[in-house]
């Protein structure tokens, strides 16, 4: 039988492992990114790791989240990064430039290759034909020294895709359509490789958006073949050389099948507050809108542009409407300023930003309270807005655009009499100019790493404990996602690399007395629901809990990048054996784990005592021999330390 494409590309970057689902296996990487609000922990511990230069094919350091400068911090995380890029043989690209995922598209990807990223829409590159994976950043810096990255052999899933979208329904309203056959814990443990008719009938970019949101669906990636569109894609950025064909043999080996009829889908919206809330538009009626947001590395191509342009073209954005856009990247807003759309636009009334995530991670333009916001990214988890109250709507460009003009929520046939002027015509070439892209120093050794008063020292765990206690310090439901474990926003980004001052905001969207409560114990365990920590690649989710002395979390499942990040930390995450037993289980209970390090090793069964109860119950510790000696050592770069006998 023959093979699908993601498994031979893992195949020829094997380093070890079998390729079996569930089975552990490592493979070789061959480029990296990091984006600053990520990139300074990753630079800090690959710093720590002492190897002078980037031993992968090319490595990519990002500037697009932390771009709203309202005090020095970000700034000075921007001359941090931009000078350890420099010293040790990474590219920079520099703020203004673009989203990561939008620029390493246009002017990085390459079909075939591996990409690590320490931002969970990695998977972007997908699009592309690449295998584009988010991990935490100490997984990145691992890549970034030359090491292999380990992850459990997914599943591969094909998804065969047939029919052409209807004109005013788009990308966006694809993955909205698979997040609610599948739901954000659907791709857990699985690759999704999109084939069939249909994949013709989407551009580089349109796949982009469909893999960019594959990380919604809790996949470890997603992937499309690399064909005809993918060389007119690349030839339009001058990169033809970059181009090979890649698809999956006819006759491939799939470990399930899905088929999705393109020509079904309608416009979609995902309601607050979950990316798998979805229903068409129909379905929630024409509700009021207070803003729109049309951005983000979901939404923000060149094509997603010129459709939102052209909707709004000659018309005024309703009274009661903030419209603001934000364009992915350089070349794409170069272009817009060119051909005359972004004036389009900003007759309109469009409010424009800098080229960078903006409000998609509640950096600036936050709703008003209890606002309606609709958002052409790709995240509407609760309070990610920096409004609390305001409910988040996601949405298509051309539906975003449509709702901005009429003040409530409408498709994009209720403005436009004439919808083929959705059918926009791509240049053959795109303007690229790399000027914003610094070269590292051919050697690096005199170049000063400038650090800022703004980076304060990362937690590190000791090896682990004979005996593990603790209150059960907070009990949470299902779906509790990194932005509710460190939540991100203009206030609190600019500290990333100050895990003290974060930790006052632990946890606090589920209860705001946590940070205080941890402190005053020493730490103590966390209980949680199914898919605990989905959502970023923020590794700040589990130092954080580490600092306030969380030592193990017991959850029902937990998402594929956090339960990695937690475990490089040297936090146990543990799942109920009987989900049952999360009932059993009060906040405030006292737990005590006995003989912690035999029950690691796996030696003998798992089990758990509620000294408060007297109940005693089993817990899983599904993990690798590998992963379970990172546990023993208290976190990867002990163990990694230990290893080389530093
Ligand atoms: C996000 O979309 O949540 C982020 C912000 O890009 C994160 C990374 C981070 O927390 O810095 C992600 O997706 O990994
Ligand atoms: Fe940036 Fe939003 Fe994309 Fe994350 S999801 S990389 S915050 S645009």
């Amino acid at each position: 039988m023959g093979k699908s494409l993601a498994y031979k590309i893992i195949e020829e970057h094997l380093v070890s492992g079998t390729m079996k689902p569930g089975e552990e296996i490592s493979i070789r990487i061959d480029y990296t990114l990091t984006q600053d609000s990520t990139g300074t922990m990753a630079y800090l511990q690959f710093e720590a790791m002492g190897i002078p230069r980037v031993r992968t094919k090319k490595s990519l350091a990002y500037i697009d989240h932390n771009i709203l400068q309202s005090g020095p911090e970000n700034a000075d995380d921007h001359k941090y990064i931009s000078t350890v890029a420099k010293k040790h043989g990474i590219y920079f690209s520099r703020p203004g430039n673009g989203i990561c995922h939008q620029v390493n598209l246009e002017r990085f990807g390459v079909p075939g290759a591996t990409l690590l990223g320490s931002d969970s829409h990695t998977p972007t590159g997908g699009g592309i034909g690449m295998i584009a994976i988010g991990a935490g950043g100490l997984d990145v810096a691992v890549a970034m020294g030359g090491g292999a990255y380990y992850l459990s052999m997914p599943r591969i899933v094909e998804m065969k895709l047939k029919g052409e979208l209807k004109l005013g329904v788009s990308a966006k309203d694809v993955i909205l359509e698979i997040l609610r056959m599948l739901s954000v814990k659907g791709g857990v443990g699985k690759i999704i490789e999109f084939t069939g008719e249909g994949v013709k009938s989407l551009g580089v970019p349109d796949r982009a958006t469909i893999t960019n949101m594959g990380t919604e669906l809790g996949a470890t990636t997603s992937i499309f073949p690399s064909d005809e569109i993918t060389r007119d894609f690349l030839r339009s950025q001058g990169r033809e050389n970059d181009f090979i064909p890649l698809s999956a043999d006819p006759d491939a080996y799939y470990d399930e099948h899905l088929e999705l009829d393109l020509s079904s889908i309608e416009p979609l919206a995902a309601c607050p507050h979950m990316p798998d809330q979805v229903k068409s538009l129909d379905e929630i009626g024409h509700i009021k809108v207070d803003q729109v947001f049309i951005g983000s590395c979901t939404n923000s191509s060149y094509k997603d542009m010129m459709r939102a342009a052209a909707i709004l073209k000659g018309h005024t954005v309703a009274e009661d409407v903030s419209l603001v856009i934000g364009p992915g990247s350089k070349q794409v807003l170069k272009m817009l300023a060119e051909n005359g759309a972004l004036a389009d636009m900003i007759d309109a009334g469009a409010r424009i930003l800098e080229c960078g995530c903006g409000p998609c991670i509640g950096m600036g333009q936050s709703p008003k309270t209890n606002g309606v916001s609709l958002r052409t990214s790709n995240r509407n988890f609760y309070a990610r807005s920096g409004t609390a109250s305001a409910g988040v709507y996601l949405v298509s460009p051309e539906t975003a655009a449509a709702s901005a003009l009429k003040g409530y929520l409408c498709p994009a046939s209720e403005v436009l009499s004439d919808m083929s002027v959705l059918d926009i015509e791509m240049p053959d070439i795109f303007y690229v100019n790399d000027n914003m892209i610094v070269e590292p120093a051919p050697e690096g050794n005199d170049v000063e790493v400038v650090r800022g008063p703004n980076i304060k020292e990362f937690p590190i765990n000791h090896a682990l404990n004979e005996k593990v206690t603790g209150e059960v310090l907070l009990k949470m439901e299902d779906n509790i996602t990194t932005d509710h474990i460190m939540p991100s926003n203009a206030k609190l980004l600019p500290y990333r690399s100050n895990v003290p001052y974060l930790s006052d905001y632990c946890l606090t969207p589920v209860d705001a007395s946590f940070p205080a409560r941890a402190k005053e114990l020493g730490g103590g365990i966390l209980v949680a629901g199914q898919n605990y920590g989905q959502g970023s690649s923020r590794e700040h989710a589990a130092l954080v809990p580490l600092y306030l002395g969380i030592k193990a979390v017991i959850s029902k499942s937990f998402a594929r990048i956090h339960a990695s990040n937690l475990i490089n930390s040297g936090i146990l995450p543990l799942t109920f054996k009987d989900e049952s037993d999360y009932e059993k289980i009060s906040q405030g209970d006292n737990l005590e784990i006995c003989d912690a390090v035999r029950k690691v090793k796996g030696d003998i069964p798992f089990t758990v005592l509620d000294k408060t109860s007297g109940y005693e119950f089993e817990v899983e510790l599904n993990i690798s021999a590998r992963l379970r000696g990172i546990i023993l050592a208290g976190g990867l770069l002990n163990y990694t330390r230990e290893r080389s006998g530093q």
